[in-house]
């Protein structure tokens, strides 16, 4: 070991991951299908569906337009290796989207004053540049750039974009405003920093013959744990894949306090108390290391730190997890005998581990699983991610390359958080950057950029409306939707109107392909751009020299990376996929200096982090009792009985969207709580009562829908909700049920995570007079 702590030492401060060596070999393309066809009178188009209106997954799509470029219909795109032609019911409402009165359609602006007010005056596109730009100047002489937030949602296909211009205008403060960044960053981040970058379960993806191809093999169980995948689809894998690998022999096994559809056919269900994760998990590999069941070549010659995992694991006997996470010991015995023997195994994770407030030691643990049963980057275990040639688009570029140092480290956090930059898209802590808002410390902030996201909707909310306060603090606000949302309504001053995935051109890119977004629909009548011709637009004006391209496509051509593709020469093959290998590490293509391990500071795969220990955080997987609950606040658990988790996802609705699409509307028309029947009924509650739902923080009113699906001691309920049809200058009523306003911003000692699926909570039925 002595040659790994000379490593570890040599300019550790400045690891930096993701940034390794990607295939830059084409192994396969969609050529030979046409990209636009005729069939009788409608026109044919192949692209892809991201955003808007958002989503994670960019599936395959032919989209049917009539000879005026109107939208007809659209169907899977069969031909597509990645979806195979399958859609889900948001994409199969893309005809009320597309055509939907409520669409934003031109640029408009409001007076300051009117905040609130549904009071706007329709304005041209420059006229709206020339606002934005005098207002962010003046703020920027008197406050420095820094005082702009630039804020996205979740992912989709913007990043790069608004990053880009952002830095442009020389802001560090990228912004996604869910407390502890609990979403996905965290769980980067804890791979990143064990292995140097992230991993996903091979589902046969990387193959564009996929579950036909011969160097894949199905997994032998797939963990689904705290993740419903035929429901969310989440982090770019279909949830589909998981019934394919099924058919083809997987086993399931599934982490999940609610009987999930999933759950229903799995071969073991561990029905957990909500934010136990890590318990369990190290439960597990107690057990395998006890028993021996581990896989020894891989810890002996590719991992660091296994003794002290083996200490922090001896601290969880099966019955004492039991005692902690409700599952029965014989249940753990039963997952780690299959861990073990059902090689290989794989794991698809999901929002629940972020979602804690101590995330990062908590994913940690999971990842230390993968790693114990030799699961990495074998044919069908969590195989490594790279961007597809070294592209960038859907990883945002680095602050570093267009910004002064100084600037960087103004970043809200930088300091106190330094490992968000293993997260991969970078961002202000979000926490600490609403407190400026209100607090002017560190430094004030002066006006927000808004680009895909609902932050009054969708993220926490209490004490006292926090994320409301804060918004409507600074002097101006910029809001880039497609729809007019409750914080649009609530703060902005101007407001620019975005053109749907049909309307645009664009690229999808993920770790297992590239495909591109092609134009189908004429926008030609309402007054819309794309995400990143507005990007563009406004990029070129503050740095014209960052911004060489002309036309969207020109920036596309730019973002192949090593393929030898320009953006014209992928629409013609219809999608590209880079040459994929497994075992990386052993080969020398999971590190830049070609050197063979893993991309860390000690070259393997560190069961204890080197990079948390250089930071003074935990840097080895630990459980944390949640911070409410029958074991920490005993005290509380008279007035709030029952187990509260938050905003598990249903078919209806991405987030805060698809309310006022009437189809998805139809499939859940109001806000749901999940309730179990006896629950119910010692509560006097019958299914489809309206019940409020409270806790320290606030309380909402939400429908109750009783279901075996959850525990007794839990209720689920519905998060980002507001009422399209209701009235504006209420805010849309977004307060009013929204799960946001009983989730208290509390993260991590990372600076990540949040209590969004462990909380604590009474219920009780909404009397006669309060509706
Ligand atoms: N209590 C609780 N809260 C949660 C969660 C939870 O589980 N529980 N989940 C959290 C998670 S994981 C996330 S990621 C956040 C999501 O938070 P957000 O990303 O803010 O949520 P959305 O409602 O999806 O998106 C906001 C807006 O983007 C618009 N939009 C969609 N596509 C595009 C596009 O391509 N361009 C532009 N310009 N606009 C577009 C939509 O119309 C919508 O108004 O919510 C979080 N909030
Ligand atoms: N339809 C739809 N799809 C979406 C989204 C959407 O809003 N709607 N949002 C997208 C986004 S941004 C994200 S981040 C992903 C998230 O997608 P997922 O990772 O699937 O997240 P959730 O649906 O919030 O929760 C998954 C499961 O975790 C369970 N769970 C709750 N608490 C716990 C816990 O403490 N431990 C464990 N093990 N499980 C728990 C819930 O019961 C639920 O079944 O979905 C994406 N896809
Ligand atoms: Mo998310």
């Amino acid at each position: 070991m002595e040659d790994v702590r000379e490593a570890k030492q040599d300019g550790m401060d400045d690891w930096v991951v993701g940034r390794d060596g990607s295939a830059s070999i084409v192994a396969a393309t969609g050529e030979g299908l046409p990209w636009r066809w005729q069939e009788g009178d409608l026109t044919v188009t192949r692209t892809a569906a991201w955003s808007a209106p958002g989503c994670h997954l960019g599936c395959g799509v032919k989209v049917y337009t009539d000879s005026d470029g109107r939208f007809v219909k659209l169907e899977g795109d069969e031909c597509n290796p990645f979806n195979q032609g399958r859609l889900c019911v948001r994409c199969l409402s893309f005809d009320q989207v597309v055509e939907n009165e409520q669409r934003l359609t031109h640029p408009m602006k409001r007076a300051r004053i009117d905040r609130g007010k549904d009071k706007w005056e329709i304005i041209t596109w420059d006229e709206a540049y020339d606002l934005i730009c005098s207002k962010f100047e003046e703020i920027k002489r008197e406050y420095g750039p820094e005082a702009i937030l630039f804020a996205s949602g979740t992912g989709r296909d913007i990043a790069n974009g608004m990053y880009r211009m952002a830095y442009s205008f020389g802001s560090p403060n990228i912004a996604y405003q869910q407390t502890g960044v609990a979403c996905y960053g965290p769980r980067i981040t804890a791979t990143s920093i064990m292995m140097g970058n992230y991993c996903v379960p091979d589902c046969s993806m990387y193959f564009a013959d996929r579950y036909d191809n011969p160097q894949w093999r199905p997994p032998g169980v797939i963990f689904i744990w705290g993740n419903n995948p035929l429901v969310s689809n989440a982090d770019g894998n279909v949830g589909h894949w998981m019934v394919d690998c099924m058919k083809r022999g997987s086993k399931i096994a599934v982490v999940d306090p609610r009987l999930t559809w999933i759950a229903s056919k799995a071969d073991l269900f561990m029905q957990l108390r909500p934010g136990t994760d890590a318990a369990l998990a190290l439960a597990i590999i107690n057990i395998m290391i006890e028993d021996g069941t581990y896989d020894h070549e891989f810890v002996e010659n590719w991992t660091y730190g296994f003794d002290d995992l083996a200490q922090a694991a001896r601290e969880y006997p099966a019955e004492r997890a039991e005692e902690i996470t409700w599952v029965p010991a014989a249940k753990i015995r039963e997952a780690a005998r299959m861990a073990a023997e059902c090689s290989p195994m794989t794991m698809q994770w999901g929002l629940a581990l972020d979602q804690t407030r101590e995330c990062i030691s908590g994913s940690m643990a999971l990842v230390a699983l993968w790693a114990l049963t030799g699961s990495i980057d074998v044919p069908g275990g969590m195989v490594t991610t790279h961007q597809p040639f070294g592209a960038e688009i859907w990883q945002p570029p680095a602050a570093e390359t267009f910004l002064a140092d100084d600037i960087v480290q103004r970043r809200i956090g930088y300091h106190e958080y330094p490992l968000y930059k293993y997260s991969g898209c970078v961002v202000a802590q979000p926490d600490m950057l609403y407190d400026a808002c209100i607090t002017g410390e560190p430094y004030a902030i002066k006006a927000g950029w808004w680009q895909s996201t609902n932050p009054l909707s969708c993220c926490s909310q209490s004490p006292e409306d926090k994320a409301y306060r804060a918004i409507m603090n600074l002097d101006f606000n910029v809001v880039v939707d497609i729809f007019m949302t409750p914080t649009a309504m609530a703060c902005a001053e101007v407001i620019l109107p975005v053109a749907t995935w049909a309307e645009k051109t664009g690229m999808r890119s993920i770790w297992y392909y590239m495909q591109p977004i092609n134009a189908a629909v004429d926008a030609s009548g309402i007054d819309v751009k794309s995400d990143l011709q507005i990007n563009l637009d406004l990029g070129k004006r503050w740095a014209p020299e960052k911004w060489p391209w002309s036309t969207v496509e020109e920036f596309f051509s730019d973002q192949m990376g090593s393929s030898g593709y320009d953006y014209e020469r992928l629409r013609d093959v219809n999608w590209m996929y880079p040459q994929f290998e497994y075992r990386k590490y052993r080969t020398g293509k999971q590190r830049a200096d070609g050197a063979r391990g893993f991309n860390t500071p000690t070259g393997r795969l560190e069961f204890k982090s080197t990079l948390c220990e250089q930071w003074g955080f935990e840097s080895v997987p630990s459980y944390h009792e949640t911070d409410r609950g029958p074991v920490s606040t005993p005290e509380l658990m008279e007035e709030y009985p029952l187990i509260l988790t938050t905003g598990a996802r249903n078919w209806s609705y991405f987030h805060s969207e698809g309310r006022q699409i009437p189809r998805l509307r139809a499939l859940r028309p109001d806000p749901i709580v999940e309730v179990h029947p006896k629950t119910a009924e010692a509560y006097g509650i019958c299914d489809g009562n309206w019940v409020w739902v409270e806790n320290e923080y606030g309380k909402i009113e939400m429908k109750a829908q009783t279901t075996i699906a959850v525990p007794e001691a839990v209720v689920n309920v519905d998060h980002a909700w507001w009422f399209p049809e209701r009235d504006p200058e209420r805010l849309f009523d977004t307060f009013s049920s929204n799960a946001n306003q009983l989730v208290p911003p509390e993260f991590g000692s990372t600076g990540f995570g949040a209590n969004c699926k462990s909380l604590i909570c009474r219920i009780y039925k909404v009397s006669e007079g309060e509706r």
